[in-house]
C-alpha cells in the first residue's frame, strides 16, 4: 500500500493526504496506519528513526573514491557509502537543480511534479500550498524537521518557502541562484533574511567571470590563495572573518542535531558543494598538486563537504544517536563540471575522469548521463552493505521515509525501497518504469527507463529512441526497429506520465503557446523573479536586510 506507484491527478493526492491527516486527528491514525500498512516495518522498529538526508549539488557520479575517484579522497562519505546499501541504477527526478528538488520534496516524477525545469515562462517557480512534502508529512507524525542549504522551489516571500512546506526550521539560500556564490551578504533563517555583514563588500564580479571559462585563461580573475593555501576573499575587508555559507551550514547542522537529539527528526541538509563557481577557503592538501589552480578548489570543495559530513556522523555517534539515524546521500542531476571548467559540453575531464559512462550529464533529460545519480543509504548496524540494483529514483524517497516513520504517504509516482533497505527482497515492489521531461537543454524531451530499456523522444514529432542498456551503457545503438512492441508502450507511456503544467513548457508546445503562457504569467503579475549572488535583500543596502517587509521576492 506505501509508495503507490500510480496516479491520478494532483487533487487526488492532496485530498487522501488530508482524509488520513483527519483521521489521526479524531485518533483513529493508528488504526489506519495498521489497516493499510502492508509492511510491518514501523512496528518492528523500537521508535521513528531520525532520518538525515544529505543532497549534494552537481556532483559528478564518480567524485567520491568510493565511486572510483582516484584523484583525491573523500573518506567519512566513503565510509558511509561502503558500510550502506549502494543503489547502482538510481536516477535524480530532473537533470537540473530545482525540479529535482520538487521531485525529492514531492515525490512526484516530470510528467506531475510542480516544479519541472529550473525556470517555467514565469521564471524561477515554486511549490504551491497545496504539495505536500517529505517534511509535512514526516512532522504530521511527531517529526522536527529542519533545511539547511540551498532550496530553489520557492523564493522568499512565497507560498514554496520552506518554513510554509513542512519545515520547523530553515536555513540558508530559497532563491537557488544566489547559492552561486559562497561569500553570501545575508542567508535566509526561518522565512526572514539574516544579514552577513562579514561578507559585505565581496567581489562576485571576480567569481562570475571566472565561472565557465576555459582553465588556461583564467590569470587575469583566478581566485587569489596565500602560501599556505587560504583563501583571500576579494573585496573582503577582514578576510580572517569572511563566511563561507558551507561553514555556517555545517555549523546550523550540528546545532540542529544537537538541539534534536532526543527526539525523531529529519534534517534535509542540500548541500551547494561541489557545486560551481569554484571557490573554497582553504585548498589544504591539493595547494602543491601540479594542477591547475579549478582542479585543486573541486577536490578541496569535495574535501570540505567530506569533512561536513564527517563532523555530523561524530556528533551522532557522541550523542549515541546514529544507531537510530537513517543517513541518506545522493547527487541532484547528472555531470556537470564541464560548465565550471570551460570545458565543451559534458566533457569527460581529463583528470578527474568523474563523468561515469553514461551520455550526457546536466540539463537534458534524452539520456541516462543527465540523471543517474551515486545514491547510497547509511543505517547503523541495520543496514547491510553492500551493492543493490533496485531501479530506483529519488521520487521514491517520500514514500520511503514515510515507510519508516510508520505513516501513510499521500499517492505519488514514487515507491518504497523501505524492504530493499531492510533486506526484505520479496516484500520490495518494483516500478514498471520511471519517467522524466523536461530540462533546460531539452524543453520538449520524454524519457523513460524500463526494465533493460532506455527510450527517449526528444519532441513529441520526432521518432522514439530505444536503447538496451544492459548490453550498451552508452546508448550507442538505436533498436527502436527492433522492438515495435516496446515502442508501443513508450508511446502510451508518455501520454499517460504526463498532465500539462501551466506555467512548464509541456512537450511539444509550439513557440506561439509558450508565448502566450509568458504573456499570461505577465498579465496576472506572477512573474518570479530571482537574484544573482551576493544581491543585497530587496536591492537594498547591505545594513538591514532584516528590516524589509513581505513580498520581497518580486523586488529583488
Ligand atoms: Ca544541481
Amino acid at each position: 500500500m506505501f509508495g503507490t506507484g500510480g496516479y491520478d491527478r494532483m487533487t487526488s493526492t492532496k485530498r487522501a493526504f488530508g482524509e488520513w491527516h483527519t483521521l489521526t486527528h479524531l485518533g483513529l491514525g493508528m488504526i489506519t496506519v495498521a489497516m493499510l500498512c502492508c509492511s510491518t516495518l514501523a512496528k518492528e522498529l523500537e521508535r521513528k528513526p531520525n532520518i538525515l538526508f544529505i543532497f549534494s549539488d552537481d556532483l559528478s557520479y564518480r567524485d567520491l573514491s568510493s565511486y572510483g575517484q582516484e584523484q583525491f579522497r573523500t573518506p567519512n562519505l566513503d565510509r558511509l557509502a561502503m558500510n550502506g546499501i549502494r543503489f547502482t541504477q538510481a536516477y535524480s527526478g530532473s537533470p537540473e537543480c530545482a525540479p529535482s528538488r520538487g521531485s525529492l520534496m514531492t515525490g512526484m516524477h516530470m510528467g506531475h511534479c510542480r516544479i519541472r525545469a529550473n525556470t517555467s515562462v514565469r521564471g524561477q517557480d515554486h511549490l504551491l500550498s497545496e504539495d505536500v512534502t517529505v517534511a509535512e508529512v514526516l512532522k504530521g507524525t511527531g517529526y522536527t524537521t529542519g533545511f539547511i542549504g540551498k532550496w530553489g522551489i520557492g523564493l522568499p516571500c512565497t507560498e514554496g518557502v520552506p518554513d510554509k512546506q513542512g519545515f520547523d526550521f530553515s536555513y540558508g539560500y530559497y532563491d537557488q541562484a544566489r547559492a552561486h556564490g559562497f561569500f553570501p551578504h545575508y542567508l535566509m533563517r526561518n522565512g526572514k533574511p539574516e544579514p552577513i555583514p562579514e561578507n559585505y563588500g565581496f567581489n562576485m564580479k571576480r567569481v562570475n567571470t571566472y565561472n565557465g571559462r576555459p582553465v588556461d585563461r583564467l590569470d587575469d580573475v583566478k581566485n587569489i590563495y596565500d602560501v599556505h593555501g587560504h583563501l583571500v576573499p576579494d573585496g573582503i575587508p577582514v578576510a580572517a572573518s569572511a563566511k563561507y555559507s558551507e561553514d555556517l551550514f555545517q555549523d546550523e547542522a550540528l546545532s540542529f542535531i544537537k538541539t534534536n537529539r532526543d527526539k525523531p527528526f529529519f534534517l534535509y541538509y542540500a548541500t551547494q558543494l561541489p557545486h560551481g563557481p569554484c571557490i573554497t577557503p582553504d585548498l589544504g592538501a591539493y595547494k602543491d598538486k601540479p594542477w591547475d589552480l579549478k582542479h585543486k578548489e573541486w577536490a578541496a570543495m569535495m574535501g570540505h563537504l567530506d569533512r561536513g559530513v564527517g563532523r555530523m556522523v561524530d556528533l551522532m555517534e557522541q550523542l549515541e544517536i546514529l544507531e537510530n539515524t537513517v543517513i541518506f546521500f545522493a547527487g541532484d542531476n547528472g555531470y556537470s563540471q564541464w560548465g565550471y571548467f570551460g570545458s565543451s559540453l559534458h566533457e569527460d575531464d581529463p583528470l578527474f575522469k568523474n563523468k561515469g559512462p553514461w551520455p550526457n550529464g546536466k540539463f537534458t533529460s534524452t539520456h541516462e548521463g543527465g540523471v543517474r545519480v551515486p545514491f547510497f543509504v547509511y543505517w547503523k548496524d541495520k543496514i547491510k552493505a553492500g551493492e543493490n540494483d533496485h531501479i530506483c529514483a529519488l521520487y521514491d524517497v517520500l514514500a520511503t521515509a514515510a515507510d519508516l516513520a510508520g505513516v501513510m504517504p499521500p499517492k505519488t509516482d514514487g515507491i518504497s525501497f523501505a524492504p530493499t533497505l531492510l533486506a526484505r527482497p520479496n516484500e520490495q515492489r518494483t516500478h514498471e518504469y520511471l519517467y522524466w521531461e523536461n530540462g533546460t537543454f531539452s524543453p520538449h524531451a520524454q524519457s523513460v527507463r524500463m526494465n533493460q530499456w532506455w527510450a527517449y523522444g526528444e519532441h513529441p514529432s520526432k521518432p522514439i529512441m530505444l536503447y538496451d542498456i544492459s548490453q550498451d551503457i552508452a546508448s550507442r545503438n538505436d533498436v527502436a526497429k527492433d522492438h515495435p512492441d516496446v515502442i508501443n508502450r513508450i508511446t502510451q507511456i508518455f501520454t499517460e506520465a504526463h498532465t500539462d503544467s501551466e506555467w512548464y513548457v509541456n512537450p511539444g508546445e509550439s513557440k506561439t503557446q509558450i508565448a502566450a503562457k509568458r504573456k499570461k504569467a505577465v498579465a496576472s503579475g506572477s512573474m518570479q523573479r530571482s537574484t544573482s549572488a551576493n544581491t543585497t535583500y530587496r536591492g537594498r543596502t547591505e545594513q538591514s536586510p532584516a528590516d524589509d517587509a513581505p513580498n520581497a521576492a518580486s523586488d529583488e
